[in-house]
């Protein structure tokens, strides 16, 4: 995967040569890493679109009517929401498959992340909203941590999905990538000495290569949601920005051609 400046591609942008889907992303959501982990980690080549969620044009909402990332587009065809876009991209490209085999293994795959999406999300989001170490709120991720160190402990794995990097645990990483970030805002840190599995999975998830490859800056993860919180986020955070030699006019007024004024080298 490759990305220079945003250029926001539509749909009807034929894929630069060598990739076989385009991604509509944002660089920190979270919901767009479950599904960027999930092409890294199967090696597929994607063509990444960052979208600036200030700026979404007319054409994204016939993508995804809630215009959210990430969307998926691949075969004529597209997908939106993350867990299913996830599941798509596991069926749709099978190699190396990344779910269980087994039904009630996958099954339990599922409830983990199932877990996290309807509880521990939104635990963490209500944290990072109230923006600082807040009792209460900060309880009750706790207790949603301790569900998922309990559901490991059960488990007696490494990993949701057991002894290697799986869909579930792709699925479940993305906000803990964020927890660094949130120590940064509300304090909230993950005791190891009380949950050593959760540690532990984290310790093991930054080895992986596609959670290295998705990861994002964590001083600028900081930047952006301490922005997010006060409902000013800047979407295009971490854009590399184009090749611009900026004109230092000081001293030189009267000095130059003013037709030279807009000349870019
Ligand atoms: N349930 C959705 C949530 C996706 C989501 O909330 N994406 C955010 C960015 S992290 C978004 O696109 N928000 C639209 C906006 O802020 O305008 C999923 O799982 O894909």
């Amino acid at each position: 995967m490759s990305e220079s400046v945003d250029e926001l591609r539509s749909p009807n942008v034929p894929l630069p040569s060598g990739n076989v889907l385009r991604i509509y992303s944002m660089r920190t959501c979270p919901y767009a890493q479950r599904a960027r982990l999930i092409i890294a980690a199967k090696g597929i080549s994607a063509d990444l679109v960052n979208v600036d969620l200030n700026k979404k044009p007319d054409w994204f909402f016939d993508l995804n009517p809630y215009g959210e990332v990430p969307v998926v587009l691949h075969n004529g065809g597209h997908v939106y929401e993350s867990l299913i876009a996830a599941e798509y991209l596991e069926e749709a490209f099978p190699d190396p498959p990344l779910f269980a085999k087994e039904a009630l293994v996958r099954a339990n795959e599922r409830i983990y992340f199932n877990h996290w999406t309807k509880k521990g999300i939104p635990a963490f989001y209500s944290l990072l909203k109230a923006g600082y170490n807040d009792p209460e709120l900060t309880q009750r991720l706790m207790q949603n941590v301790e569900v998922m160190d309990n559901f490991l402990k059960t488990l007696g794995k490494p990993f949701f999905h057991g002894d290697t990097v799986g869909f579930s645990d792709y699925m479940i990483w993305p906000w803990f990538e964020r927890m660094p970030m949130l120590k940064d805002v509300t304090e909230f840190e993950i005791p190891r000495d009380k949950y050593p599995r959760i540690a532990g999975w984290v310790d093991l998830m930054w080895k992986d290569e596609a959670v290295q490859k998705a990861a994002f800056d964590p001083k600028l993860m900081t930047e952006h949601y301490i922005k997010y919180r006060t409902g000013r986020p800047d979407f295009t955070i971490g854009a590399k920005k184009p090749n611009v030699v900026e004109e230092r006019l000081e001293n030189l007024d009267g000095l130059r051609d003013p037709t030279t004024r807009d000349r870019q080298t």
